[in-house]
């Protein structure tokens, strides 16, 4: 991103046209972005709860009043009874959780496990190829069938999404699987509908019809490959029609989209993130992938397997830069997904006494949500985020610092997609008072008396030493961006080579079914299964209170099938409930087939203040983990929807 500056203002973002994967184009969430960086809502200064409200302090003041009740939580329950609480607010390196990270080490605190995006995913492809770098997104336009499995690059990607369009403008057929149909599905060559959950069926009966057909690369395999035999094995068991009949899809749709995969060449696979919120997703993940090395995808160029570039993403590396080494001892885990339950549960030694909160809204984005806001609510629960704009989360926060924004600090950005880094110079002073992350860490690191000298280290020195971790990335600071080379090249596993342990994929056929969707019992009680996937124009919940990108999306709604809704009258356009054990929100009906029967869509990001209640699809949610990976399982969930008569906001 360019960023002209007048006279200290911003006063224009555009696309970098050399970028190689941007060309110039802003998607339609940040294309805005100086409304948010000027918003007259931003937080210029920091906050201090007084008679159950949030006012104007001094930075002496609130950074006196967060250090003491860090100290206070720690001296009489033990490190441990501080969370910190972050994710992906930005992407940058040095902001995400870098100086933080050494001050929640220095304090003993809990570890949060932050599983809640693409680590079963992560894991899963690891297990069937390695960490890799994959197929570079600049070789997809070489692809001739892509398999979009989960993904909805249409909004979600639209760089990448551009590459697609290149591949399909040189002749490409397009298959998207997902039990939505997304933007990106209808604008498919075919689209399959999976019942949410059990795309690993599908998967094995795509195998067992490429292997029926006796198309799979077998030199391949028994080359570049372990597990073979077994394979066969599992898939000599059950032909396509069971399969097709657990996933939900017809099976002479299962079976041909197998043999298309196996023969149009090359075949490029794309996993995203939507496929993995269940209980099976890691094996479900290494099945999906294995698809690309039955067929010996992986020889041709732009064909094979892509998901988020781990290989690249991690090529710098925070790991040693943490300095786990500060901690005084062993420290317990909380996984992020599982926050109501550690902000809620009495049984929990230590309890949580302060929550730390920065880069997130868990408000909006964690499971269960009726207990996350329970546990915020406590009194006895001190809360400090660090934050833009008064969130959902900040707005149960005790003390509120000001965050800076991209235009205002230094980093290293590192991409969910492509193979570059990007170097973040600040182009503006930080508005009023707001700092960057890494400076509020430091300063409070020095209040609570930590001498360590890490602890003062400036953004600068993090910088250096972050780039000292990776291969040498040319251009970065002149340029603003520099590839990731691992020597993946065009063809990274054509010759095997995968980043494994051996250097060898793994295939793996293994079908855990979805615990609630797959429930019997449970869906005589709830009979939808809900999916709660991104929506268009917010960044998970950042953007939503923008007023560009919420006049287009202004109200939260859940699509349903017309016969779903009949069956309810509920129509199009009418408030309902939606609801199960755990929570129940109200939203706008969507009645369109976009949904299948028995799946409703309730997509993410809408603040809880504006609406009704206060609550989101996030109420239904579970907690619960994936069985392999400690993910969560958000979308593995049964409602049901009622017409809500009261009605309205
Ligand atoms: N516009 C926009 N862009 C974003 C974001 C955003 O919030 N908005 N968020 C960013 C983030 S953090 C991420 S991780 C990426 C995610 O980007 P995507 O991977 O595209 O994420 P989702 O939209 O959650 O899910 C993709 C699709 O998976 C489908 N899906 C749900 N359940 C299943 C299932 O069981 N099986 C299959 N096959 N499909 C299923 C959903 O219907 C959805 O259409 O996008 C990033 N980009
Ligand atoms: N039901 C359901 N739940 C989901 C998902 C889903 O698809 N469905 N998606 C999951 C996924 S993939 C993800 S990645 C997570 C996303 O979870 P989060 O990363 O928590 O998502 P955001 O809502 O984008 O919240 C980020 C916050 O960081 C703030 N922020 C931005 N930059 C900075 C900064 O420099 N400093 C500070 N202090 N704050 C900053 C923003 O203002 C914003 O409020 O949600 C997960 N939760
Ligand atoms: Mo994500």
């Amino acid at each position: 991103m360019h960023v002209t500056v007048e006279d200290g203002r911003a006063t224009r973002v555009v696309g970098d046209p050399e970028h190689p994967i941007t060309r110039g184009f802003l998607c339609g969430k940040v294309s805005n972005y100086l409304e948010r960086v000027y918003s007259p809502e931003r937080i210029l200064h920091p906050l201090v709860r007084e008679d159950g409200g949030l006012r104007r302090a001094s930075w002496d003041e609130a950074l006196d009043c967060a250090a003491t009740a860090l100290r206070r939580a720690r001296d009489e329950h033990g490190g441990e009874s501080i969370l910190p609480y972050s994710y992906m607010g930005t992407q940058g390196l040095i902001q995400g959780d870098l100086m933080s990270a050494r001050l929640m080490n220095a304090l003993g605190a809990s570890n949060l496990v932050r599983t809640i995006c693409a680590t079963a995913g992560y894991t899963g492809t690891a297990m069937a190829h390695g960490v890799s770098p994959e197929v570079d997104p600049e070789e997809w336009p070489n692809a001739r069938f892509l398999l979009v499995w989960g993904w909805n690059p249409m909004s979600t990607a639209p760089h990448l999404w551009r590459r697609l369009l290149d591949a399909r403008a040189a002749g490409a057929r397009l298959v998207v699987v997902d039990p939505f149909r997304s933007r990106t599905a209808r604008v498919a060559d075919e689209h399959l509908r999976p019942r949410p959950g059990t795309d690993a069926a599908l998967a094995i009966g795509m195998m067992r019809a490429i292997v029926d057909a006796g198309l799979q690369d077998e030199e391949f395999c028994r080359t570049h490959a372990d597990g073979y035999d077994e394979l066969l094995a599992v898939l000599d068991r059950y032909p396509v029609d069971r399969w097709a009949g657990i996933c939900g899809v017809d099976a002479e749709a299962v079976a041909a989209v197998g043999r298309a995969f196996a023969t149009t060449r090359p075949a490029l696979l794309r996993l995203g993130v939507g496929a993995q919120r269940h209980m099976g997703a890691v094996q479900a993940y290494a099945t999906i992938a294995s698809l690309a090395t039955l067929t010996g995808a992986w020889r041709d160029r732009g064909g094979g397997c892509s998901y988020i570039p781990l290989a690249t993403t991690a090529a710098l590396s925070r790991g040693a830069l943490v300095r786990a080494d500060l901690r005084p001892g062993p420290v317990r885990d909380v996984n992020m997904a599982q926050l109501g339950r550690a902000l809620t549960d009495r049984a929990l030694d230590p309890p949580v006494k302060a929550l730390v909160v920065w880069n997130s809204n868990p408000a909006v984005i964690a499971p269960d949500q009726g207990g996350v806001l329970a546990g915020l609510a406590r009194d006895d629960l001190f809360v400090l985020v660090l934050e833009q704009f008064v969130t959902d989360t900040a707005r149960h926060a005790d003390v509120v610092l000001p965050a800076t924004t991209a235009l205002e600090h230094r980093d290293v950005v590192f991409s969910w997609g492509h193979h570059y880094v990007t170097f973040n110079e600040p182009a503006i002073a930080p508005l009023g008072e707001a700092k960057p992350n890494t400076e509020i860490f430091r300063l409070l690191a020095a209040r609570l008396g930590f001498d360590d000298p890490c602890l003062r280290e400036s953004d600068e020195q993090l910088l250096d030493a972050l780039l000292a971790t990776g291969p040498s990335l040319p251009g970065l600071r002149e340029r603003g961006w520099a590839k990731v080379d691992l020597g993946q090249g065009p063809l990274p596993h054509a010759e095997g080579r995968f980043g494994t342990a051996t250097g060898r994929a793994a295939l793996h056929a293994s079908y855990v079914a979805p615990v609630e969707v797959a429930d019997a019992s449970l869906a005589q009680r709830y009979p939808l299964a809900l999916i709660t996937p991104k929506t268009h124009l917010f960044l998970n919940s950042t953007f939503a209170n923008q007023e560009r990108q919420r006049s287009a999306q202004p109200l939260p709604m859940v699509v349903i099938n017309p016969a779903d809704a009949r069956r309810r009258e509920i129509e199009d356009g009418g408030w309902v409930r939606v609801f199960n054990d755990r929570g129940s929100f109200r939203c706008v009906a969507r009645v369109s087939d976009d949904a299948a029967a028995g799946v409703v869509v309730a997509p993410m990001g809408w603040w809880n203040c504006d609406y009704a209640d206060g609550l989101s699809a996030q109420a239904t949610t579970s907690q619960a983990l994936t069985e392999m990976g400690a993910a969560p399982t958000f979308n593995d969930n049964r409602v049901d929807v009622a017409p809500d008569v009261g009605g309205g906001r």
